[in-house]
């Protein structure tokens, strides 16, 4: 049997004697967590390369969006996408707030603006919106929406680590972004993410909340969590910081070749580069309609998988399928045709920046037909 090709990639960190050097550190220090050096150290170098005021890091990307509304206290509705993957609604659940779902562009898989002030009520207080695949959200139609409803705007960016819209990062719009830094994602840090925020007061108050709310060693502030990203994980994301661009690049050359093979396979669509837009290949994303192409979604799924090409349909079944959230209102197909067409359509191709010319091809000749 030929090697799995896996749909995403695995920690970057080409030269173990780094991690090691980086170990030696931390055990000689014996400090190896609760916001030390390399805790300190990766803050700084994350907000300069995103170019965001304050971040602050977290053991993964589903506790920043959990955080980031408790600390903005958001309450009643949130309106989001149902097109994601389901820790960007269970952050609004965990807060007990109601998710309310709105369909999404055709062009970019994100929340449709147009569709967003059909769903606000007296009881919305927030827009969370996903870049989902890196793609970026209208975010200048959701912010003027946002401006005059007095919203909330809070992305959960988990996907567009490096995505540059007119060189501004999604991370630094809205009120507050957050980032995954899960060892699939294009910036890793084995299992980590952030949040970023615009004021220094904010990001006490999120340092307070994922520290347990501690604020000094007698007060506790509000009930937090623990969120702390460790040492050795912070010294996996200072290494793998540097070599993240070279993998954006890769990655892109992947696209590039992708791109070239698939576009004019009948009933197979993908989606070009963006004006003004830098990108970060951190998904590739092909739709099948399945009457041209002359096979289901499920089939060319399964036939993959048969040899060991491990796409995956991200984000199969929508979260507004799920139990938990499938008797709202706002949950019905009939509400959400494009990304229902979307989830059924999708299969993502395997990208990372390890893929070898052998490997395209092997993917190639099975989608390809
Ligand atoms: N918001 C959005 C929009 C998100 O997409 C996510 C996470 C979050 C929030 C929450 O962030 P975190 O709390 O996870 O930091 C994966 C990831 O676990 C998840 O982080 C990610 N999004 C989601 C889209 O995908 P699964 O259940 O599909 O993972 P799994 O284990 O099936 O692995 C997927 C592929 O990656 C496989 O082909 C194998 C490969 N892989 C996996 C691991 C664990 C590797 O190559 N190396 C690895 O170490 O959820």
């Amino acid at each position: 049997m030929d090697k799995s090709l896996i749909t995403v990639t695995s920690p970057v960190l080409p030269d173990l004697g780094e991690l090691n050097e980086y170990l030696k550190k931390i055990w000689d220090a014996k400090w190896i967590t609760n916001g030390g050096q390399f805790h300190q150290e990766l803050e700084k170098a994350l907000a300069e390369y995103l170019c965001v005021p304050f971040i602050s890091l977290f053991t993964n990307g589903t506790l920043p969006l959990i955080t980031a509304l408790q600390a903005m206290r958001i309450t009643g509705e949130v309106i989001t996408t149902p097109y994601s993957f389901v820790a960007t609604t269970h952050a609004i659940w965990w807060n007990g707030c109601k998710p309310v779902f709105v369909d999404v562009l055709p062009e970019t898989g994100c929340i449709d603006p147009n569709k967003i002030e059909a769903a606000i009520t007296p009881k919305t207080t927030a827009i969370m919106p996903v870049p989902v695949y890196g793609k970026p959200c209208d975010m200048e139609a959701i912010q003027t929406i946002a401006d005059k409803y007095g919203l909330k705007v809070i992305y959960d960016a988990a996907h567009a680590f490096g995505v540059k819209v007119n060189g501004v990062s999604p991370c630094a719009e809205g009120d507050m972004a957050t980032l995954s830094f899960h060892a699939t994602k294009v910036f890793n840090t084995v299992e980590g993410g952030a949040l970023v925020c615009h004021d220094e007061a904010t990001k006490k108050r999120i340092d307070y909340l994922k520290n347990f709310g501690i604020s000094d060693e007698t007060t506790v502030i509000a009930p937090g969590i623990n969120s702390k990203m460790d040492e050795v994980r912070s010294a996996i994301g200072l290494i793998n910081l540097k070599y993240v661009d070279e993998c954006i690049e890769a990655r892109h050359q992947v696209a590039i070749k992708y791109r070239e093979a698939l576009c004019n396979v009948e009933g197979v669509t993908f989606w070009d580069d963006m004006p003004g837009v830098k990108h970060n290949y951190s998904y590739f994303p092909i739709f099948i309609d399945a009457k041209k192409y002359g096979e289901m979604r499920d089939e060319l799924y399964f036939r993959m998988k048969a040899s060991n090409v491990l796409g995956r349909r991200y984000f199969y079944p929508l979260i507004s399928t799920f139990s938990t959230y499938r008797s709202l209102p706002s949950a019905s197909p009939e509400n959400l045709p494009v990304a229902t067409r979307m989830a059924n359509e999708v299969i993502c191709l395997p990208m990372h920046h390890q893929l070898k010319d052998e490997d395209i091809l092997r993917v190639l000749e099975l989608v390809v037909k």
